[in-house]
């Protein structure tokens, strides 16, 4: 349920159930943040394409740009599992802006943990801020779910590298400042893959058209395109030849991440329609009358719940760096995911025609989270990766 001091909680599952003082407290700064910042723009942001750069800045005034970067540079130094809770809460009040919002975390994270003292000290704290704002830049038109055969190439000439080919998908491309861009330096497979730091306005840097999509239209996806990119030997982030290994373990947070922005929606859209099924009337009897109804709702709070445990959990593990934690982390992305979309579908079932419409948020909530089936590693590539962890022990 989303409750936040002004927000009557209106079903009985507790958000901050199990949670220690200070994640209750800082689960209903973000909850407000939501609630009051985010969710009555959420649907013009989506209609109008808007990117709403102000309002992130906003949410980092709160800590959120680097919720679990080390705070030696400007980071908020929480664990993973409070950048759950946070992320959690923030997309109850749109999917789409928290979700960009985690990709930013995700590179900032990446860069003061693999970065040289001068890299973590010249960008945390102005990323931190959301001065500047972060891209993640893994997949190519020819390179999805195979990330390890990508062919961008990156050329050492001199104390340049000189970079060539493209990245498709990239989420906040053209609107952001710094792109972390996996390319290849060496031979074929992932230890040939090394990560640079390309900073917008490097010349060869370019990008596509802004893509039309079902949903996250509050920030731009677009292809970014390198012919002979100059980037200076020092842009390289850690060794080279480590830019895939360096690439992974950002999205086992990012997956947390993205289930966690499932989770938001699944809330949001319960507390409306359980509130939908107290006041609509047919047969003479409110929806919430119906045992069939009843039955439909107990089985949405049970998915989300179980959602909810399967992420923090995930979360768990990755802060005490358990062996399972590639496993779990793909596991909570996977079962989130699909079941938090069914919660969301079920929502709109259940608000009949009014459901397809505009007027009522669970449309754009669903169109939303329809892609956190597909990116950060498609829910067939997490089974992969589950049964691989399963049948190598
Ligand atoms: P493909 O790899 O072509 O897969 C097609 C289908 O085949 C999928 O259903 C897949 O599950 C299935 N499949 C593939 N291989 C197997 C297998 N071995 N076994 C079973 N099934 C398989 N990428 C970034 O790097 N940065 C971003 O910021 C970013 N943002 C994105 C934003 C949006 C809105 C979208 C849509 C994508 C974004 N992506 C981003 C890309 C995303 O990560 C990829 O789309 C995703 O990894 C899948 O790759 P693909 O689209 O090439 O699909
Ligand atoms: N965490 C840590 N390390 C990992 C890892 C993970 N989750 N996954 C792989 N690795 C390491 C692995 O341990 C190995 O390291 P080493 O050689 O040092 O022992 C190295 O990476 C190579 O791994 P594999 O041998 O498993 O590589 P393979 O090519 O067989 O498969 C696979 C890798 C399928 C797991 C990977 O390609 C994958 O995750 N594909 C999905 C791509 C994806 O998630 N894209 C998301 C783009 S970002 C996005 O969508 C956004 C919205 C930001």
């Amino acid at each position: 349920t989303v409750a936040a001091n002004n927000v009557p909680a209106v079903t009985s599952l507790d958000i901050s159930a199990g949670l220690s003082d200070d994640q209750k407290e800082f689960q209903n700064l973000a909850l407000n943040f939501a609630n009051n910042e985010m969710y009555p723009n959420m649907a013009q942001w989506d209609q109008e394409q808007i990117f709403p750069v102000e309002t992130l800045r906003k949410a980092a005034e709160l800590g959120f740009g680097a919720v679990y970067t080390s705070d030696e540079y400007g980071g908020t130094g929480l664990s993973r599992l409070d950048a759950s809770i946070i992320f959690e809460a923030l997309s109850t009040g749109c999917v789409s802006t928290a979700a960009y919002l985690t990709i930013h975390n995700m590179v900032t994270w990446m860069i003061d943990t693999y970065g040289s003292e001068a890299q973590r000290a010249k960008w945390v704290p102005i990323m931190a801020s959301m001065e500047k704002l972060g891209s993640y830049c893994l997949t190519e038109p020819g390179s999805g779910s195979d990330a390890a055969s990508l062919s961008t190439i990156a050329r050492r000439e001199g104390n340049k590298f000189i970079l060539n080919g493209s990245k498709a998908f990239i989420s906040g491309a053209g609107a952001t400042d710094v792109y972390l861009v996996m390319c290849r330096t060496g031979s074929t497979g992932p230890k040939g893959i090394s990560c640079l730091l390309v900073e917008k306005g490097m010349p060869g840097l370019s990008f596509g058209k802004k893509e039309n999509k079902m949903g996250w239209n509050s920030q731009p996806t677009r292809a970014v395109i390198f012919e002979d990119c100059q980037v200076p030997v020092e842009n390289i982030i850690g060794s080279e030849g480590q830019g895939f290994n360096i690439a992974m373990s950002g999205l086992n947070g990012g997956r947390i991440n993205i289930a966690s922005t499932s989770l938001g929606a699944a809330e949001r859209c319960l507390d409306v329609t359980t509130e939908h099924m107290k006041v609509r009337k047919q047969f003479g009897l409110t929806l919430a009358q119906m045992q069939y109804n009843q039955f439909q709702l107990a089985q949405m709070g049970t998915k989300l719940v179980a959602s909810r445990a399967m992420v923090r959990n995930a979360a768990r593990a990755l802060d005490a760096k358990h062996p399972d934690t590639v496993s779990l982390c793909s596991m909570a992305k996977f079962f989130a995911t699909e079941n938090c979309f069914d919660v969301v579908n079920t929502a709109l079932q259940l608000h009949g025609g009014y459901g397809y419409l505009k007027d009522y948020p669970v449309e754009q909530f669903l169109r939303d989270i329809r892609v956190n089936q597909i990116l950060e590693g498609t829910n067939q590539v997490m089974q992969l990766i589950i049964s691989r962890g399963m049948l190598s022990s």
